[in-house]
């Protein structure tokens, strides 16, 4: 029998009626002492899920907040460093944004942008319905890219080997201006900080649409290798990352696209993926991974066509988080918000060796969000959708994708050249006062504890209480 990607395959934690409540929520993976256990933190600021496009808008940062109550639900936060970043400040945003786009964004009001007085700046910073002006916009931005980047200084500093930022992934923001719902772009700059310590950087993006922000940032460079996983057919937003967008100059063959059609399922998605991935991190030999985890790739995703159940898409982290190579991960699209969360969740487990039960835990916040199979893993698979991805299509991607990894010739090995302005010229001396500099300020960042933690779910627990009298 084919394995079963959507419900429960798991015997050891199943339950009956009477022995439900006695159920644990999870439990260690049975390999557990042989298995690569890394140090797993978890960077997120709760304010970041309080910000609001608009009704109609599709991206709703609650399903961030819905993401963390089933993270804490499931009790995670037992086995990851819980922090809560700072906002990334203006000078930050800087390494990657323009000037005159940062001034924008942080002094335009929706009052504002309601002024016919205002519509040529508007058009100029592409904001629209796509990316709307709403309040608290730059400090949304600042939130989410705080957090990514407070997740790569703890990578740097070798505190974590695996740092996850549900809220970052904005990967179509660009240099001069906002685009697909992304403001600043967290993982660009993410990458560029990762860039001053580690000389090659693999971006990875299972979104459903192309990673083009990121693509663009570094399409001349063979530092960083991106690749993407995404819908394509010329129309569909953003509209690029054909097979032949393969990167310039010193970049050549240093982007990688894999362009899908509508349907793809669970078999064909892990084999591709897998056939792919895993020469290609032999080739390159990464010394870190940015994992974009959108999870608008899901079957019955508001936006998507795609037809992949959570386990499937799990599969996929949890393949690259094998090669044992340090990894930042970052959530992105997602537009059906129970599902969103869900899978969030249920990856956060497979980065820390969790093996969680199904049925979701009975004190669960926002629970009624769940029904009416209060499951981790609903099938998402929609029957009526065709799979327009057949296995010739299949294979003539990964033909094409791998005679390309050929043309890498090894992973170049780095002088280090291209290193961000501001360490260019750094002494032993400089970067040992940097590390102290840095660790300083680990220990002023938040640092959430167990039992601050407990605090803070008892005080939501009576928010949601209030909220439901
Ligand atoms: F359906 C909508 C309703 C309101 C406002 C916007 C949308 C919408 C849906 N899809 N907008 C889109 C995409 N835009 C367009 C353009 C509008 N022009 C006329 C064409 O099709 C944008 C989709 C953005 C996807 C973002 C993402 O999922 O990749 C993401 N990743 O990280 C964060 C978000
Ligand atoms: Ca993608």
């Amino acid at each position: 029998m084919a394995y079963s990607w959507a419900d429960d395959d798991d015997q050891t934690l199943q339950h009956d009626s009477k022995t439900l409540k006695y159920m644990p929520l999870y439990e260690l993976n049975s390999n557990f002492n042989q298995q690569y256990r890394p140090n797993v933190s978890y960077h997120y600021n709760e304010q970041v899920s309080h910000f609001h496009y608009g009704v109609r808008h599709p991206m709703k940062p609650f399903r961030l907040m819905l993401t963390d109550h089933l993270v804490i639900g499931y009790k995670l936060h037992e086995h990851m460093d819980l922090y809560k970043p700072r906002r990334a400040t203006r000078s930050e945003l800087l390494e990657f944004h323009s000037e005159d786009y940062i001034d924008f964004l942080s002094s335009i009001t929706p009052d504002q942008s309601a002024l016919k007085s205002y519509a040529d700046t508007l058009a100029k910073f592409n904001i629209g319905d796509d990316c709307p002006v709403f309040d608290g916009m730059y400090d949304y931005a600042s939130i989410y890219a705080g957090a990514s980047l407070d997740a790569t200084r703890k990578l740097i500093n070798g505190q974590s080997d695996i740092a996850i930022n549900w809220s970052g992934g904005l990967h179509h923001a660009k240099k001069f201006e906002p685009s697909g719902f992304c403001y600043v772009n967290d993982i660009v700059l993410s990458i560029l900080n990762l860039l001053r310590y580690y000389p090659r950087v693999l971006y990875i993006d299972i979104d459903l649409h192309h990673g083009d922000g990121v693509q663009e940032a570094f399409y001349t460079t063979d530092r960083v290798l991106t690749c993407s996983f995404h819908k394509y057919d010329g129309k569909f937003f953003p509209a690029t990352g054909n097979l032949d967008e393969t990167g310039i100059g010193k970049g050549k063959n240093f982007a990688i696209n894999v362009p899908l059609r509508d349907g793809v399922d669970d078999e064909s998605y892990i084999r591709l993926f897998k056939s792919i991935m895993e020469p290609l991190i032999n080739q390159f030999n990464p010394s870190v991974i940015v994992q974009q985890c959108g999870a608008d790739s899901l079957g019955c995703d508001r936006l998507g066509r795609f037809n992949l159940n959570i386990k499937a898409h799990g599969e996929c982290v949890n393949f690259i988080k094998s090669f044992g190579i340090p990894m930042l991960v970052v959530g992105g699209g997602g537009y059906t918000p129970r599902n969103v969360s869900r899978l969030w969740c249920y990856e956060t487990s497979l980065l820390t060796n969790v093996k969680l039960n199904s049925k979701l835990p009975e004190n669960l916040a926002f629970r009624n969000w769940f029904k009416p199979d209060y499951s981790l893993h609903p099938n998402l698979k929609g029957d009526n959708l065709q799979n327009q991805n057949d296995r010739k299509f299949l294979e003539n991607l990964k033909i094409t994708v791998l005679e390309q990894l050929r043309f890498l010739n090894g992973a170049p090995s780095c002088s280090m050249n291209e290193i961000p302005p501001d360490l260019q010229g750094f002494t032993k001396d400089d970067e040992e006062a940097f590390y102290e500099k840095l660790k300083e300020q680990d220990f002023n960042d938040k640092f959430i504890d167990g039992e601050a933690r407990d605090k803070k779910i008892m005080k939501d627990e009576a928010r949601i209480g209030e909220l439901m009298e």
